[in-house]
């Protein structure tokens, strides 16, 4: 039977989701200030090179509904939309996000890939970040800012659901087997929703 749950939980900043086989699914509300987020928001929207993919599907081509970038160190090539992807050197401001974010989560990263939800049409199908180059139980930390969003969460056998509200500066850590055994998504909105960049920030193993 399927189980929908809503997160909602006001007077906690940090939120550890204890998870069935998915330990490790943390939420750390105004990671960034809005004081802090807002410039941050502005300056990403207007300089990263946010571009329109193509990916084959169902045998044909169609618009990958959102914009996406992908920057990182030299040798942090990876696929997505069926494309093997070059980094961009990391901007001032990615660089800086990146090393606040490594220090909350006490590991590295090497690349982010950054996603541009232009409005409520603008989504995220459902997946798991289990790619062979990020390694067993990748640890994946994932900044939004802009417009919130519904960010829903299901695991893949008991089909058991969350939806997390993630809001403007917030950082979800999805570490531990959160990939082997859940699957996330942003579905679309008839709402009406201005824009909302997401940074999920990943290590990639040497090839
Ligand atoms: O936009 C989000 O919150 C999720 C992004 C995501 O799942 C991804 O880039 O793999
Ligand atoms: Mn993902």
């Amino acid at each position: 039977m399927r189980q929908t749950e809503l997160c909602f939980y006001p007077e906690n900043r940090i939120i550890d989701f204890n998870l069935a086989d998915g330990v490790g699914l943390v939420l750390i509300r105004e990671f960034y200030s809005q004081h802090e987020s807002d410039p941050l928001f502005k300056t990403l929207l207007s300089s990263l090179h946010w571009q329109e993919e193509d990916i084959f599907i169902f045998g044909k081509w169609v618009k990958v509904p959102r914009l996406m970038c992908w920057y990182g160190d030299t040798d942090a090539h990876y696929e997505y939309s069926g494309v093997n992807h070059k980094p961009l050197p990391w901007t001032p401001e990615l660089q800086s996000i990146r090393e606040k974010v490594e220090q909350q989560c006490q590991c590295t990263f090497n690349s982010v890939l950054a996603n541009l939800y232009r409005d409520g049409k603008d989504s995220m199908g459902c997946h798991a970040d289990d790619e062979k180059e990020l390694g067993i139980n990748p640890t994946i930390a994932s900044l939004s800012l802009g417009d919130e969003r519904l960010f829903r969460i299901h695991h893949k056998k008991t089909k058991q659901t969350f939806n997390i509200n993630l809001q403007h500066g917030d950082l979800l850590v999805m570490g531990g087997t959160c990939q082997r055994h859940w699957l996330h998504s942003v579905p679309k909105t008839k709402a009406l929703k201005t824009p909302r960049i997401n940074l999920t920030f990943r290590k990639i193993l040497a090839g």
